[in-house]
């Protein structure tokens, strides 16, 4: 578990440990109205399954099918990518509103140093028996440079070990991007794992709802499986790059300032340093 160290609030608090760990927790950042909005909004639209368009389903990557079986709890709840660009569905204009609120605003940009533009966000239900996502490192995915993307996630419950909470590698936000290696189908709905280095273990991160775990896209990181028989753990995930950034994966086609302006990134050409894994890697 976190130390009280971790535990501070202030923004200059959350940046000088985000600067020294590549994460840091803002306790109570999102109301309890704040986060029941954005529970009740995502939970009445997935209320008969997955959404045609936003809901992950069988999307394969590779060789790979991301399809659930009917016995998966995943298969009821998939993720939700990319709500924010769905004005036409309740959940759009509530993932746009929370992607670009103001009180992440000064946090992200203390934590990045410079502006800080919203590339993705996304919704998972992760209801009680859902498998986990193995380690990994976003900057895999998202193949921002010259620096690397920045993630702020929304705790919607209470999250913790029971429930599949939020695992952290410390010591790992400066690390190369490593090429990641299968990961274990049994317990992860994703294909990758990147095993931390010799040393190096996860360490969880115990969250109440409304708090947010900011983390860099070097830092390795994933999370338990859900192994609660009654609790959800629900979370909405944005993720930030530096408004200077001169490259982003063409997966994500979102630039998008805190005062809704667009900015120009052209897109990671080639395959990058893990070749055609990479290029076709997609969201995470
Ligand atoms: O919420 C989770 O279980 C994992 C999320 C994650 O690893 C990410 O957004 O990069």
């Amino acid at each position: 578990m976190l130390s009280m160290k971790q535990e501070t609030n202030s923004t200059a608090a959350c940046a000088e440990q985000f600067e020294t760990d590549g994460f840091a927790v803002a306790r109570g950042l999102f109301s309890r109205k704040d986060v029941e909005t954005i529970r009740e909004t995502f939970m009445k639209l997935a209320a008969n399954g997955p959404v045609e368009g936003l809901s992950e389903t069988h999307r394969p990557i590779g060789n790979v099918s991301h399809g659930y079986d009917a016995s998966d709890p995943l298969s009821f709840y998939p993720r939700m990518l990319q709500p924010h660009t769905h004005p036409e569905l309740p959940v759009g204009p509530v993932a746009m509103k929370y992607m670009l609120h103001p009180s992440l605003h000064p946090l992200l940009k203390a934590m990045i140093g410079q502006e800080p533009v919203a590339v993705q966000s996304m919704f998972y239900f992760k209801p009680p028996g859902a498998r986990g996502q193995d380690l990994h490192q976003d900057n895999f995915y998202l193949r921002v440079k010259p620096d690397t993307c920045t993630a702020a996630w929304i705790a919607i419950d209470d999250a913790d070990e029971d429930n599949g909470g939020m695992l952290v590698v410390p010591g790992t936000q400066n690390m190369e991007i490593v090429c990641p290696q299968a990961a274990d189908r049994s317990l992860y709905f994703t294909d990758h794992h990147v095993e931390p280095p010799a040393g190096m273990k996860p360490v969880a991160v115990k969250l109440k709802a409304g708090d947010v775990l900011f983390f860099n896209g070097s830092l390795i990181h994933g999370s338990y499986p859900n192994a609660s028989k009654t609790r959800f753990r629900r979370s909405l995930i944005c993720h930030y790059v530096p408004q200077n950034s001169t490259e982003l994966s063409q997966w994500y086609t979102t630039r998008l300032r805190f005062d809704g302006t667009n900015v120009d990134i052209a897109h990671a050409e080639g395959g990058g340093p893990c070749g055609n894994l990479q290029a076709v890697a997609g969201q995470h």
